[in-house]
């Protein structure tokens, strides 16, 4: 693992012991969230394709056009194979696109990998900053994981890249879940 992607991990980590203690206090066992945050880059750097052959996985034509996704699936079962139970593996896999209705393990994951403290995109200074601006009141897991999904979507949308189907329909899911109107 490069020093770089070392330092992004000890930062998801630490971001998603936090916010594990602060919007599901006492559901998660710090050592389970420790190691999904552990292992959910594994094998970013690792060539995809041949990772995918090895693992006797048919990336399908949705994680072809968006490469960037297919390091999650790998992650999973690269964790499968190092003994993970399916709740880890399952939030590994989840963790660049989300997932509609996320268990409270995977939407810590991947509210974590957006905001660590290592991430200086703007988009991620200012999740960030709103996190902590609404850190422990209700439903602002929820609100965190819509504004990232929208924020992933604008930074996909402007640089004319294929969006993966499960980012769409994540966001769709988390727009429904805050609001009672379902055609705003
Ligand atoms: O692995 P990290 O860099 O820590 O973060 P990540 O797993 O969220 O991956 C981010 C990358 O994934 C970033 O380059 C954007 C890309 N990505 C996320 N959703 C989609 C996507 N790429 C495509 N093409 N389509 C998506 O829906
Ligand atoms: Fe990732
Ligand atoms: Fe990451």
């Amino acid at each position: 693992m490069t020093p770089e992607r070392a330092s992004h991990t000890e930062g998801v980590i630490s971001a998603a012991l936090s916010i594990a203690s602060d919007c599901f206090p006492g559901v998660l066992d710090p050592t389970v969230v420790r190691t999904a945050a552990s292992l959910h880059d594994a094998t970013k750097e690792l060539d995809q394709i041949s990772l995918c052959a090895e693992y006797g996985i048919t990336p399908d034509r949705n994680m072809l056009a968006c490469p960037s996704v297919l390091h999650a699936v790998t992650g999973a079962e690269y964790a499968r194979r190092q003994g993970c139970t399916e709740e880890i593996c399952s939030a590994i896999r989840s963790h660049t696109t989300g997932a509609p209705d996320m268990t409270p393990l995977a939407q810590v994951l991947f509210v974590a990998d957006y905001i660590e403290p290592g991430r200086k995109h703007q988009s991620c200074v200012l999740l960030r900053e709103e996190y902590m601006s609404m850190r422990g009141t209700p439903g602002c897991i929820d609100t965190i994981t819509l504004r990232i999904l929208d924020a992933t979507l604008r930074h996909l949308l402007d640089r004319g890249v294929p969006i993966h189907p499960d980012t769409l329909t994540t966001r769709n899911f988390y727009l429904l879940k805050g609001t009672s109107n379902n055609d705003r």
